[in-house]
């Protein structure tokens, strides 16, 4: 049995970009049932809890009788796991986990410290004075993105659970235009999400928020 952690209730600005999504989207691609675990801040805190992920963070994933936590490493389990998000050539996994950590090493990081400008800091004078550089740091890594992607349809061959992190890494920037500056990516983005599993995915994290 299969059980992801999601969060009871986010603000809007978090709803659909919560990282329990990506864990989501992977179980439907690869037709896997779950439960899931909804939990609130006096969970995240709790020692239960804390002993299955230990920032108190979500998402977790329990697979039978063991545990596992950051999104990466439970997408990647799911693919190996599944073959429907990996290639089946091992030079093709190979490339395909390059995708997982790029999108989550290479993208993420300046497009979260971005998003937190934006969400939590964007009064404070610093992050006003940080704002231009943060925006040019995520360019270069669209714009490199952008130039492999080319008129490619997926980043290597067919769609893989790197595809699916990048959409969901790309997605943190919907608050912006940032990838609208870049047709093929959002073209990508679009094609990605157009995905049944991913809309199924994004419904039922929804669903919960809408339920309180
Ligand atoms: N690197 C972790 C990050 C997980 C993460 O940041 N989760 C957020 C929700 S999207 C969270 O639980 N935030 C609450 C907190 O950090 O206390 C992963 O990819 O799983």
């Amino acid at each position: 049995m299969l059980t992801i952690s999601a969060f009871q209730y986010v603000p809007p600005f978090a709803q659909g970009v919560v990282r329990d999504l990506r864990v989501r989207w992977a179980l439907e691609e690869a037709g896997l049932l779950y439960d899931v675990r909804l939990i609130g801040p006096p969970d995240q805190r709790s020692p239960d809890y804390l002993a299955l992920q230990p920032f108190g963070q979500v998402p977790m994933l329990q697979d039978g009788d063991f545990t596992m936590f950051e999104s990466g490493a439970i997408v990647l389990h799911i693919a190996q796991r599944s073959g429907a998000l990996f290639p089946r050539e091992e030079a093709g996994r190979a490339r395909a986990t390059s995708w997982i950590f790029a999108a989550l090493n290479t993208l993420e990081v300046p497009i979260q410290q971005l998003a937190a400008i934006d969400f939590f800091y964007a009064e404070e004078e610093w992050a006003k004075q940080r704002r231009p550089g943060a925006v040019e740091d995520v360019h270069v890594r669209l714009r490199q993105l952008s130039a492999w992607l080319g008129e490619r349809d997926y980043l290597d061959g067919a769609f893989s659970a790197g595809d699916l992190m990048m959409t969901t890494v790309l997605r943190i920037l919907r608050h912006t235009t940032m990838v609208e500056a870049y047709p093929n990516l959002k073209a990508y983005q679009q094609r990605c999400e157009a995905r049944p599993a991913f809309q199924k995915a994004l419904r039922d994290q929804m669903a919960a928020f809408e339920r309180g």
